[in-house]
C-alpha cells in the first residue's frame, strides 16, 4: 500500500517535470531526485549539493530529531485568508490543519516563515482571522513577507503596521538564528505592467550591505513571495532583478531560497544555491503552462488536502546542510489534475470581461465620452490600473465591476496590478 502511494507521488512530480519540458522552460538544473515516502520529502544539502532522503514514517519515529540536526523551522505560504471559491471554500480550516501538522512535528520548529499572500484581499478582517489562527501555533515566532494580495488596498501600509515592525522599506529585514543568516525580501511592491516581481534598487543596496561583512561559510536563507528564479515568465512567475540579488550570495557556501506564490512544489539547484517553492495552504495552481492561466485549480475536497501543505526545513549541524520536508496536509495520495477553464463570454462595445486572466476585448475602441465597464468573471481578484495613472480600480472580486468614462481621445493602456502580465488597452476616438 505504501509503495503504491510513493509511486503515485513520483508520478505527480514526473508530470510536473514533463510539463516544464514541453513548455521549453529551461530545466537545466531541475532535479528529479525527490524521495516521496509516506508524509513528505526530505532534502539534505551538503556543500550546496542536495540529496534526497527517504522519509517513510519519519515524522512518527522522530526522524531528524537529535542526530545531526541543530534546529528546524517550518514554512507555510499563500494562506489567502478570505478566499471562499469552490477551489477551497474554507481556507481557514486548511491553514489550521497546516498549523496542527507543524505542532505535531517530533522536533518542534524554532519558528515559522510565512512566504506571503497571508490574505486574499488585504481586508482587516482577513488579517484578524489569520492572526487568530496562527495563535494556535506552538512556535511563537513567525516571520512574514508580503504577497501581492497583502498590498492590494493601501500599497501594504496595513501589512507593515501589523507584520512589518522594525523592517525596512516595504518590509524587508534580516535576522540570525543559530549561525544561519536569514533575509526576508519583498518583491511584490509596485508591480509594473507586463512585468515580473521586482526587488528594486533600494532593497538590493540594502541586501548587498547586509551580506557584505559575513563569512562565506555562513549558511544563507533568502525568502520572498514570488520566486527569485525564473519559473515561468509567461505567468509572471519570476523576479526581474533577482539575478542582482543572487550575485550577492554567490560567494557563500550554502544558500537556500524559499518562495511561495505558485502554489506548488518546484525545486532547482544551481551551484551552491538551492531554490524551493512551497505549496499553498489554501488552493493549488496548475503546473506552468499546463493550463491557460495560473488560477486556482478546482479539485475535489478529498483531493484538496493532498495538494496543500507545509514545508518543514531542518538545519543540520554540518553548517552547510538544510533538509526540506514538504508535507501535504493529507499525505495519503497524489495530486489532482487541472480543472477545465471556463468559457469566455462575448463583450459589447463598452464592456470588458476579465476571464481566465485575459481582458476581452482588447484593444477596445469607443467614442469619446463613453463609459467602459470591466467585469471580473474569474474566481480570483483582478484590478484595472491605468499604466499612465489615469484610473485605478480596487481589487475586483468575482462579478465585481469597475467603470471609467473616457472624456478624451487617445490610447489608454492598463494592466492588473496583481497579475502584471495581464494588459489591455482602450482606444478612444473623437
Ligand atoms: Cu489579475
Amino acid at each position: 500500500m505504501e509503495d503504491d502511494m510513493n509511486e503515485k507521488k513520483e508520478d505527480v512530480i514526473d508530470q510536473q517535470l514533463q510539463d516544464l519540458n514541453n513548455d521549453g522552460v529551461d530545466r537545466r538544473g531541475f532535479l528529479k531526485c525527490m524521495a516521496w515516502a509516506g508524509t513528505g520529502l526530505v532534502w539534505t544539502m551538503s556543500g550546496g549539493i542536495p540529496a534526497s532522503q527517504a522519509f517513510a514514517k519519519g515524522m512518527e519515529s522522530g526522524m531528524g530529531k537529535g542526530k545531526g540536526v541543530d534546529f528546524s523551522f517550518a514554512q507555510i505560504s499563500d494562506s489567502h485568508i478570505g478566499f471562499n471559491k469552490p477551489a477551497n471554500p474554507d481556507v481557514t480550516a486548511t491553514l489550521q490543519t497546516a498549523i496542527s501538522k507543524i505542532n505535531a512535528l517530533p522536533q518542534k520548529p524554532d519558528f515559522i516563515i510565512h512566504t506571503g499572500d497571508l490574505s486574499h484581499l488585504s481586508k482587516p478582517s482577513e488579517f484578524d482571522t489569520l492572526d487568530q489562527t496562527l495563535k494556535s501555533a506552538s512556535a511563537k515566532q513567525i516571520y512574514f513577507v508580503p504577497g501581492e494580495h497583502d498590498m492590494l488596498t493601501d500599497n501594504g501600509e496595513q501589512y507593515l503596521q501589523r507584520y512589518g515592525k522594525g523592517t525596512k522599506g516595504n518590509g524587508w529585514y534580516s535576522f540570525d538564528h543559530k549561525g544561519v543568516h536569514f533575509a526576508g525580501l519583498v518583491n511584490v511592491a509596485n508591480l509594473k505592467a507586463g512585468g515580473l516581481g521586482s526587488l528594486g534598487h533600494e532593497q538590493l543596496e540594502w541586501l548587498e550591505d547586509d551580506l557584505k561583512g559575513r563569512s562565506a561559510s555562513t549558511p544563507i536563507v533568502l525568502f520572498a513571495h514570488i520566486p527569485l528564479w525564473t519559473v515561468y515568465p509567461d505567468w509572471g512567475w519570476g523576479t526581474d532583478d533577482s539575478e542582482q540579488a543572487l550575485s550577492y550570495v554567490k560567494r557563500f557556501g550554502s544558500v537556500t531560497v524559499l518562495n511561495g506564490h505558485i502554489h506548488q512544489v518546484m525545486q532547482k539547484v544551481e551551484g551552491k544555491v538551492s531554490f524551493h517553492t512551497a505549496m499553498s495552504t489554501a488552493f493549488p495552481q496548475p503546473a506552468p503552462g499546463s493550463a491557460p492561466s495560473a488560477g486556482p485549480m478546482k479539485v475535489s475536497a478529498e483531493q484538496l488536502q493532498k495538494v496543500l501543505g507545509i514545508t518543514d526545513v531542518r538545519y543540520l549541524v554540518s553548517g552547510t546542510s538544510l533538509a526540506i520536508v514538504d508535507s501535504p496536509l493529507d499525505s495519503s495520495g497524489g495530486a489532482g489534475a487541472a480543472a477545465a477553464p471556463a468559457a469566455a463570454s462575448a463583450a459589447s462595445d463598452s464592456d470588458v470581461k476579465i476571464d481566465n486572466f485575459v481582458f476581452n476585448p482588447t484593444p477596445l475602441t469607443v467614442k469619446t465620452g463613453s463609459q467602459v465597464t470591466w467585469t471580473n468573471r474569474d474566481d480570483i481578484p483582478h484590478t484595472v490600473d491605468s499604466t499612465e495613472g489615469k484610473f485605478k480600480s480596487s481589487a475586483l472580486d468575482t462579478d465585481q465591476k469597475f467603470q471609467f468614462r473616457f472624456t478624451e481621445p487617445g490610447e489608454f493602456s492598463y494592466f492588473c496590478r496583481l497579475h502584471p502580465k495581464m494588459t489591455g488597452s482602450v482606444v478612444v476616438k473623437s
